[in-house]
């Protein structure tokens, strides 16, 4: 896991060399993958300190405590006036009472979202099917007023019967339009004339593929079976492997495709509930109170969409939204756009790309040309789809140099570097070492003598020479 390094002070910045070696080296581990919690740290190079730029991301979290939930119709809950229900698989079971007015007895909307693991659960509940043969329907609505990437299954859990027909339906633009994500009935042919599938019949090229399931509708037990998923890591695991081992493998996928990153990007999640269970093929018109829709959880794991330019994102309580908190010159809520004055360039998401640090793409300022080695992450060396290495109108290549799809200057001769800032080495022996190998900070002379002048005595001494054979190993 990178390590931060959060000084400002030149001497320290030998202790940053340090750590930055440390982090470099530990990143070869495949565990470190796909973490993208540093947006920056600061480095030791010929030039003094400065920053190197990575691709990074909030950390994902329980997203339903930033939600807010609403109902269609408005007036479905149960309780107003009391009802009392009874058991679906034992009409003459009927103790399930719920009453508005009285907490113990109520069963409002945020019982969906509250700490789990009470005995009993609380749960929302609706009013029953008094209205049969007229549909019993429901539109459970959750809404984050920010963009979200889901991370994990979105799991709900009924603590009525799971219903024979449902839908679970995605906005991107904040419930002005949605799109289906997934159907769920007993019989998809009969309820939405869909063949049944399975999330595991779907192959990478399918995998947008909406389909409808019955695997979360079935049976009769459902006292032993309360779950209803939609199974994002399953399909993770098409690119990322069956342990999401390969997450750099997912990670290239969702920098290239656009399609796909959408698809796991979501403003709004609409659960519509269309037919309650009933646990046979007719509906028992004499006793409507054994059917209606209860939910005692929902879970939905997900971060900030931050377009890989934020670490972290944090809810402003007074505005009652999520907003991630912007690196790299940008701003917006999802760090969308370049910061004022920054316009350097056109604005560009982060990208995954290379692992494990990214691509930062960081904003310029208007009148700044990078050409220094820290910018050598954020031009985009290493990713062919997303970073912009050069721009023909906003940023030259140098010395004549030309630009090719925002992806490499072409140089002149006689002049090489990403930007063609450099003049091209004629006498190998006379050369310095390439100052974009990434290597030389480490093998710095002054390093060494900082690290004897920081710590003194035979201590130090020893501290020293470790750290010249750690440094001559690497
Ligand atoms: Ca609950």
């Amino acid at each position: 896991m990178p390590l931060r390094c959060p000084t400002m002070q030149p001497l320290r910045a030998v202790f940053v060399s340090v750590c930055v070696s440390v982090c470099m080296s530990m990143q070869h581990y495949p565990a470190a993958w796909g973490h993208y919690d540093v947006c920056k740290s600061q480095i030791y190079t010929e030039e003094g300190v400065t920053w190197d730029y990575m691709a990074c991301q909030p950390e994902a979290t329980d997203m339903t405590k930033y939600l807010t939930v609403s109902l269609e119709p408005h007036n479905i809950t149960c309780g107003d006036p009391p009802e009392t229900y009874c058991a679906l698989e034992n009409p003459y079971m009927c103790n399930n009472e719920c009453d508005a007015t009285t907490e113990e007895l109520a069963h409002p909307p945020e019982l969906m979202f509250d700490f789990e693991g009470r005995n009993p659960t609380t749960f929302w509940q609706s009013t029953s099917w008094k209205k049969f043969p007229k549909p019993l329907e429901v539109n459970v609505t959750l809404s984050w007023n920010k963009t979200i990437e889901l991370t994990d299954d979105i799991i709900v859990t009924f603590e009525s019967g799971r219903p024979e027909q449902m839908l679970l339906e995605k906005s991107l633009d904040y419930g002005k339009t949605w799109t289906p994500y997934q159907f769920y009935a007993t019989d998809c042919l009969d309820a939405f004339t869909m063949e049944p599938k399975t999330v595991n019949e779907l192959t990478q090229r399918t995998l947008l593929d909406i389909i409808c399931t019955e695997d979360y509708s079935r049976g009769y037990v459902w006292k032993y079976d309360k779950t209803v998923r939609f199974e994002i890591k399953d399909r993770f695991a098409l690119f990322a492997g069956p342990r999401l081992h390969n997450m750099a493998s997912l990670y290239g996928q969702l920098d290239t495709t656009r399609n796909l990153r959408d698809f796991f990007t979501v403003t709004d999640l609409r659960i519509r509930l269309l037919k309650p269970a009933t646990g046979s093929t007719v509906v028992d018109e004499n006793n409507l109170s054994r059917y209606f829709y209860a939910i005692s959880d929902i879970k939905v794991q997900g971060r900030c969409k931050c377009n890989l330019h934020s670490n972290s994102c944090v809810f402003d309580k007074d505005k009652a939204r999520l907003g991630c908190e912007c690196e790299h010159n940008t701003t917006g809520p999802d760090c969308g756009r370049c910061k004022r004055h920054y316009h350097g360039r056109s604005w560009s998401v982060g990208s995954y790309l290379p692992i494990p640090k990214g691509t930062a793409n960081i904003c310029i300022h208007s009148s700044h040309v990078p050409v220094h080695r820290a910018n050598a992450s954020s031009l985009g060396t290493a990713n062919r789809n997303q970073a912009r290495v050069c721009d023909s109108t906003m940023l030259r290549c140098q010395n004549g140099g030309t630009c090719h799809h925002h992806q490499r200057c072409h140089c002149p001769p006689g002049f090489t570097g990403i930007l063609c800032e450099r003049a091209r080495c004629q006498d190998p022996t006379r050369c310095e070492e390439d100052p974009w190998s990434g290597q030389e900070s480490f093998h710095h002379p002054l390093l060494l003598q900082h690290l004897h002048f920081l710590l003194p005595g035979p201590r130090g001494l020893l501290f020293t020479l470790l750290l010249v054979m750690v440094v001559s190993f690497c």
